[in-house]
Parts: structure tokens; sequence; C-alpha cells
């Protein structure tokens, strides 16, 4: 099917964990007018990264190979031209990364890059053009030394200022650890880029700057001066500041779509949007990039994130703060035991899915007579629990009361959890597997006291980096562009009369979360 657009397309192309997503948009008429996938483990096999990262002998150390990621946009790019999509109407492209990892480049990558094209192929140019061969991602936790000492010689003040305490998977400390252990390497490092720069710069290329929302996941931007922060950037590794591209808003265009980009069809010259982290994207890929909207993420770990209309930070350390890409700040809050909690309980009391969504919470009333349940079948991050355990405030309940206890338990999580942020959310956007399920969003609803709204926006990071991109190029409004493209398909509002139910039971969660957690 050939698309025949009116206006103009937007290109977002997401690199995520397990793939690549080019999704593009025709903005003035609201429509995605196609999109194509590429799974690194099954379309790439000769990168042996099946789930998308390099296998490993310690399960701390998950490296990518950074040309699988470039591959993966070209095909991807192929596949959504043999989908039918004219890439040569597209007016402007931008991009999401996977947040956290880096890439090393040397000295001749500045070649590479004012070359491109010319000398064909671009991926067998790239491993000669890295100091490192491989890319951290944000599943490493290899880094626990290094956040120690970073944690030691900054304490509060490295939460404080760039919005998260010290942590493995984050840029600064991965920084850290290599400049130690390959000090040589280090030294031949030229360019340090995250996933969201460095594919943004084959794009251009040109150096590209790493923006807001992405710098914020690194340890070093310092988010009251929107500037690295040259202490911490210091301690951090030597010569880092040199090494770092600037760091920008996100909404600026980057550079001009590189002549070696039209071998795909797509037009050079071309403005090219900063890329962006993932989670700061799917913030507008959801329609979530304004203060007063709470995006919660039900998926295997459930995620919650929102706008922010200045600077917090999460006393208890667990929530991080990210730039939003519509100006000002979000926070993210990962809770680990999310959809597969849900499981682990449907089959202890070998339930099917209508019972856990629909029939158990119809059996029991909200408040569950003060039944809770902390649900840590693997380690949680939020509250931080390094050992798993299971702990319930009951010693007998039905099934249906088990359902009920874990539920209002992790919405109640949530509400406690994100009270840092001081924002009293005016609505909830769900989105992920479990937003299915009529009992959790109802309970949402009654336990934050705001309407629920599903949402089917599939793709958020890839679509939000395509709104991006209409927003900074096609010069439409965010606001517009939500109304379009992230509309809301049900309403669940909450029930007044369960309000006074809800403080109470949060009142005795959080104690009960105080002792057990
Ligand atoms: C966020 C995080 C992940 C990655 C990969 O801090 O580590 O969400 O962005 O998706």
């Amino acid at each position: 099917m050939t698309h025949h657009p009116s206006t103009p397309l937007f290109l977002g192309i997401d690199v995520s964990t397990q793939g690549v997503k080019a999704l593009a948009i025709d903005a003035g008429r609201g429509v995605v007018a196609g999109t194509a996938g590429v799974h690194f483990g099954a379309d790439l096999p000769a990168y042996r990264s099946p789930h998308g990262f390099l296998p490993h002998d310690d399960p701390r150390v998950r490296h990518a190979d950074p040309r699988m990621w470039v591959e993966g946009v070209e095909l991807a790019l192929r596949r959504l031209a043999a989908a039918g999509v004219p890439l040569d109407q597209v007016a402007g492209v931008s991009g999401s990364g996977q947040q956290h990892g880096s890439v090393y480049c040397g000295a001749s990558f500045a070649e590479l890059l004012a070359g491109l094209g010319s000398h064909g192929e671009l991926v067998p140019h790239l491993a000669g053009a890295l100091s490192r061969p491989t890319s951290p991602i944000w599943m490493d936790r290899s880094t626990t030394p290094a956040c120690m000492e970073l944690q030691a010689a900054f304490g509060a003040r490295l939460q404080t200022d760039t919005g998260s305490p010290a942590i493995e998977r984050f840029t600064g400390p991965q920084i850290r650890t290599f400049a130690r252990e390959q000090p040589a390497a280090y030294a031949r490092t030229a360019t340090i880029h995250l996933v969201s720069s460095f594919l943004c710069s084959l794009l251009t290329g040109s150096r590209a700057p790493i923006d807001y929302g992405d710098g914020a996941g690194m340890n070093l931007l310092n988010l009251k001066t929107l500037a690295w922060d040259p202490a911490i950037a210091a301690f951090t590794a030597p010569g880092l500041l040199d090494r770092l591209p600037p760091c920008v808003p996100s909404h600026q265009v980057a550079g001009h779509l590189a002549a070696y980009w039209s071998r795909f069809g797509l037009r050079p010259g071309i403005p090219v949007v900063l890329w962006s982290g993932d989670n700061p994207n799917s913030l507008i890929g959801v329609g979530g990039g304004t203060p007063g909207t709470v995006v919660v993420s039900l998926g295997t770990s459930d995620t919650l994130f929102a706008a922010m209309r200045d600077i917090r930070t999460d006393p208890a350390g667990c929530g991080h703060v990210f730039g939003n890409p519509a100006g000002g700040f979000m926070s993210l809050i990962c809770f680990s035991n999310g959809s597969l909690a849900r499981e682990q309980v449907r089959e202890q009391i070998g339930a099917d899915w209508q019972f856990f969504d629909v029939e158990a919470c119809r059996q029991t009333p909200p408040g569950n007579g003060g039944k809770l349940m902390l649900p840590y079948f693997v380690p949680e991050s939020t509250p931080l629990v390094l050992q798993p355990r299971v702990r319930t405030t009951f010693e007998t309940a039905t099934p249906a009361e088990r359902v009920r206890a874990l539920l209002e338990s992790q919405a109640l999580s949530m509400r406690l959890h994100s009270a840092w942020q001081g924002e009293a959310f005016r609505r909830i956007r769900v989105t992920g597997g479990a937003s299915r399920s009529a009992a959790l969003v109802q309970i949402l609803a009654d336990v934050f006291q705001a309407p629920v709204e599903t949402i089917a926006v599939a793709d958020s990071a890839a679509l939000g980096a395509a709104l991006r991109a209409a927003q900074a190029v096609g010069g439409m409004a965010f606001e517009e562009l939500y109304g379009r493209f992230c509309q809301s398909q049900r309403v669940v509002p909450p029930r007044p009369e369960f309000r006074q139910v809800y403080d109470d039971l949060l009142q005795a969660y959080a104690a009960f979360e105080r002792t057990g957690a």
C-alpha cells in the first residue's frame, strides 16, 4: 500500500535493547503512515546477541556492539520503504536510544563522519573509528566500586544536582570504570557518546550534542546549571569534559541529513532533530509532556513517569530526574515487580486472567480489610530491596483477597513513591499489557483519586521521536500533536467514596513497607 501524504512526513527511529523501530507520521492528517521493525536477535544473528547484548561470563557485564545498532537502523529504513512509505516525503527526523549506554569514539570518528558515504557502506568502517569495540548498556551492573567512590566524594549533592544518586547503569560510573580498567583505550577516546547522540551524529555527519533528556541519565549533568558539572566530571575520569559533546535542549536541530542516507530514499539535507533517551521520548509519545499527568506503564516491571514543573529529587534515592523534551524535567520511577509479580500470584492461586483482572476485585471490597502484600519476587528498585522476599500482613486469605492485596499494594507503592514530586496528578495515563486489567485500572483511579485513561500507543518511544521532529521542524504544538496521536480509548473515573479508605490504607502500607522491605 502506498501512502500519499497531503502534508510532509516526520520520521522517528527508536533503537532499543531488543531492536529498532522506524515510524513515520503524517502530522497534518494525524495518521501513522507506516512502521517497520528489526529484531537484533532474529534479524542480525551475526552479532550473536539474541537479546540485544553480548553474552558474558560475568552476569553483571552487559555490552552490545554499536555496529549492530547502525545496521539495525539501516535495515529498518529499508523495510519502511518496502512497506510503501515514501521516504522522500520525510521533512524531518529524530530518534530515541536506550538510555545510559555509551559509545567510545577515537579521533578518526570525526573523519568518518565528515566523509560519510564516500567510502561506500558505513558499518564496515565503524570498528576502526571506535576506541572501545563494545558499548556497556543500561543492563550493566559491573560498576559498584565507581558508584561508591562517587557517592563518597560528593554525597547528597550527586543526587540533588544530577537528579540521581550514583547508579551502576548510569554513564558516569561506566566511564570511570572504563578509564580505570583500560587507561590506554580511554586515552585514545576522543568523544564519548550516548546511544542517542552517537546515532544522531551518524545521521548528520557531524558530532551531535547530547540532549537534556538523555544527558540527565549520566550522573554528570548539573540540572541546576544545565551544564556538565565540572567537579563531578573531573572526578569521574581525567579530561572527561573534553570528551563529552555539549548538552543542549532536546528541541534543537542537530544538523542536516548526510548524503549517505539518500541510499535509503531519504532526502539529504532535511533537518535532524536531536535524539533523546527512550523514556523522555515515551513521555512525549504517550501525550504526557505537560505537568499534571502521570504515566504508568504496566509491563514486566512497571514504570511511572511524569513531567515536573521544577527540579525535585526523591529523598529515598529511588526515583530519577531527566530532562523533559517538551521543556522542564520529568521523573522516572521503576518498580521491578510489575507483571512479573502479577503472574506469580496468579499462578500461585491457579487462576485465569478473567478471575485475576475482573472477578477477584468484584468479590472483595476496596481496602480489603487491611490485607497488604510486599511482592518482591525479584530484587526491587522501589523501594530498594536486594534480596527477593514476599511478605503479607495476613496469614490466610482467599484467592480473591490475595489478588486485591497485590494490586492495591502495587498502586499504593506507586502513590507513596511518587509523592516526592509534589504534584497533585489530575489524570493518569496507563499503557502496557496489564492496562487491560479492569481491576488494576479502577484501583489506580481510586488510590490516586484521579481519572485513569487507557491509551493504546504502540511504539511510544518511536512515536515520541516523530512527534518531536514534527514539533521542532514542522512547527506544530505538542498539545495539537497529542490531540491527533495520543487519544485515550477509555476513561475510568475515581470513586470519591473510597478516598478515605485509601488515605488510611496508604499510612498502613507505608508502615508495613518500613518494617518489611
Ligand atoms: C532507564 C533505563 C531503561 C533504559 C532502557 O533508567 O535504564 O528504561 O532506558 O529502556
